[in-house]
């Protein structure tokens, strides 16, 4: 699809007008891409049926960003962005990724030092010429060094978000051919871990050629690898490689067993087979020269002596011993899931009314949809303060008589509660200031059906002191929920320092649930946070943390980040009914 390309460009056009000092174009950019990133029908094939009116149809999509796309769709470039390149020649992709770099940073350092890149910008931090320069300072200058670092070890590593709609689309188009017997995708995205090397196709055919042929020539191919009769590998122009191996249907289920991985996973199964008398290969599990299973992937996990492992935790972390002992956990399922408790909406910074998102919230057959903007202290992401919260809740009742349930729905009265279609509740993503108080009010956050509390600004403090500031917010008896506990973001930024132990002894005394943030950037807590906290027997809630009706869909990504976690559906709250959670939250 080429949205995600021309979001891409949006957000460069728009990172290099804010470098000029624009304000109000580089937002429009901004919204256009985000828009492109969420929607879910092909951009090509809106444009193809409607044209320019169409387009225009698309939210925050106006007559000029209608014609940048469009110009891109016929020429495969934009002018205007080309032409800011040459004004400016600096590669602001590459920098802005660097944490603590913005726009006008990077400007800055571009007049004062000529940095252009990434190379240049390590140099001159190991020269100590960034300390002295007004705004900046010894510690940014470390902070940018360390930025470096990360930028390094995560490269070459894709996002699981960035990429999974292209591999579903490829899979999509294999599945189609009629050569093709079954298809699976394998290796880590099978595994959905929040980043990818690369990622691994798997077919059952006996007529391989055609099949490769096909595989090679995709239009978002720009190097052909290798190309075989069993394996050939390609790289997408979005920078992404990716392996396709074509075996007889015979043995298509060790091979989805070997190729899906993970290689210590495979590694102990192996062990496993050799202390039964066999032998595991990707064509099968032999006893001598007798395979004994080797089409069905079950058969072989069957025929070890084991329950069959969900792929999102085979890491060899416990799970054979538990499988051997038929002892794995259930792990919670995508439709599990009754609603959200972390949506924006354009009260702050989100993009939707909420009416709109309750009506997204609906289609997705949710019980209950909890709007939670931004509070009074993070004023760029224009959040709301006690005022303006009564002002919320007053607009949420009404659309709740209007479009779902009656005002006067008694909780307590089950009866009535089975009429319910979908709730809207109001909370608030509060947030914790450096002294682990909260930005809002004891006497507003009371009125609200529930509060979540997180950490938006100073990063960077010394565990202790951000263990206790994020220990006192806990303690609040209003505070209901953590949101992304560790901050990190993805090939981006470090989670900041905490002690995740003694945190977690405190979520266990107030019943403080802890989220597990499902946006792809995030995906925090992590797996192995994640079993920690539901083996102390602290409940989690999977929120999508989105600013974008079409974000809700995140909920996917936290569902795998959750299973590879081991978290059950009674781990979950929001996996209750409206009526358990209320009183839950309670
Ligand atoms: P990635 O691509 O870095 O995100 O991670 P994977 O797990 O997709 O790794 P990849 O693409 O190198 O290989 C796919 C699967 O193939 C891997 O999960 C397990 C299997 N595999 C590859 N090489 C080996 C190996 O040397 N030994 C074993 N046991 N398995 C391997
Ligand atoms: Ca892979
Ligand atoms: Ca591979």
């Amino acid at each position: 699809m080429k949205n995600q390309e021309l979001a891409n460009i949006f957000y460069e056009i728009a990172d290099y007008l804010t470098m000029e000092d624009e304000v109000f174009r580089p937002l429009a950019f901004k919204k256009a891409a985000v828009s492109l990133e969420t929607m879910k029908e092909n951009i090509e094939e809106i444009y193809k049926k409607g044209g320019i009116p169409a387009l225009k149809e698309i939210s925050g999509v106006g007559k000029n960003i209608a014609e940048k796309i469009e110009e891109y769709l016929k020429t495969g470039r934009i002018k205007c962005c080309e032409d800011l390149k040459k004004k400016t020649p600096i590669d602001i992709q590459e920098l802005i990724a660097v944490e603590g770099l913005g726009p006008k940073k990077i400007k800055f350092l571009y007049q004062k030092l000529k940095i252009k890149n990434l190379k240049d910008l390590e140099k001159a931090s190991k020269k100590h010429e960034i300390a002295p320069l007004f705004g900046f300072g010894e510690k940014t200058e470390k902070n940018i060094l360390q930025g470096i670092e990360f930028l390094k070890t995560s490269k070459g590593r894709f996002l699981l978000g960035e990429i999974l709609p292209l591999v579903k689309e490829i899979a999509e188009k294999l599945k189609n051919l009629k050569q093709v017997k079954k298809i699976s995708i394998a290796g880590s995205v099978r595994r959905m871990k929040e980043t990818i090397g690369d990622v691994d196709f798997l077919v059952a055919s006996n007529k391989p050629a055609q099949i490769m042929d096909f595989f090679v020539s995709l239009p978002e191919v720009i190097k052909i690898w290798s190309k075989g009769k069993t394996k050939s590998s390609i790289r997408l122009k979005n920078g992404t490689d990716m392996d396709l191996r074509i075996v007889p249907e015979k043995s298509y289920g060790a091979a989805l067993q070997y190729f899906t991985g993970s290689k210590e996973h495979n590694i102990a199964l192996r062990k496993i087979a050799m202390t039964k008398g066999l032998k595991l290969n990707e064509y099968g599990l032999f006893r001598g020269s007798v395979k004994i299973a080797g089409e069905n992937e079950k058969e072989i996990y069957k025929k070890l002596g084991l329950q069959w492992i969900p792929a999102e935790i085979r890491e060899n972390q416990g799970e054979i011993e538990m499988a051997q002992k038929n002892n794995l956990p259930k792990l919670i399922e995508q439709n599990d899931i009754k609603g959200d408790l972390h949506c924006h909406s354009n009260w702050s910074d989100g993009e939707n009314t909420i009416e709109e998102i309750a009506k997204q919230a609906v289609s997705q057959g949710y019980e209950y949809i909890g709007i939670s903007d931004h509070t009074k202290f993070l004023k760029i992401a224009n959040g709301l303060d006690e005022k303006k919260l009564a002002q919320q809740k007053k607009e949420i009742d009404k659309i709740n008589v209007k479009c779902f349930t009656p005002l006067d729905a008694k909780l307590s009265n089950g009866a009535r509660m089975s009429n319910v279609k979908c709730r809207i509740l109001q909370g608030c993503e509060a947030n914790i200031l450096k002294d682990g108080s909260i930005d809002i009010k004891n006497e507003t956050l009371k009125k609200l059906d529930f509060v979540i509390a997180g950490v938006h600004s100073s990063f960077k403090m010394p565990k202790e002191q951000m263990t206790e500031r994020i220990i006192k917010a806990m303690q609040n008896p209003f505070v209901d929920i953590i949101s992304h506990l560790t901050g990190r973001l993805l090939k981006h930024r470090e989670e900041y320092e905490i002690d995740f132990d003694k945190i977690l002894a405190c979520a266990k005394e107030t019943g403080t649930i802890l989220e597990i943030n499902a946006n792809p950037y995030r995906l925090d807590l992590n797996a192995q946070n994640i079993r920690k906290t539901k083996e102390m027997g602290i409940k989690m809630i999977i929120s999508s943390d989105s600013h974008h009706k079409e974000q809700l869909n995140f909920i996917e990504f936290g569902v795998s980040q959750a299973r590879r976690g081991w978290a059950e559906k009674k781990d979950i709250v929001n996996t209750f009914s409206l009526k358990k959670l209320l009183d839950f939250l309670k």
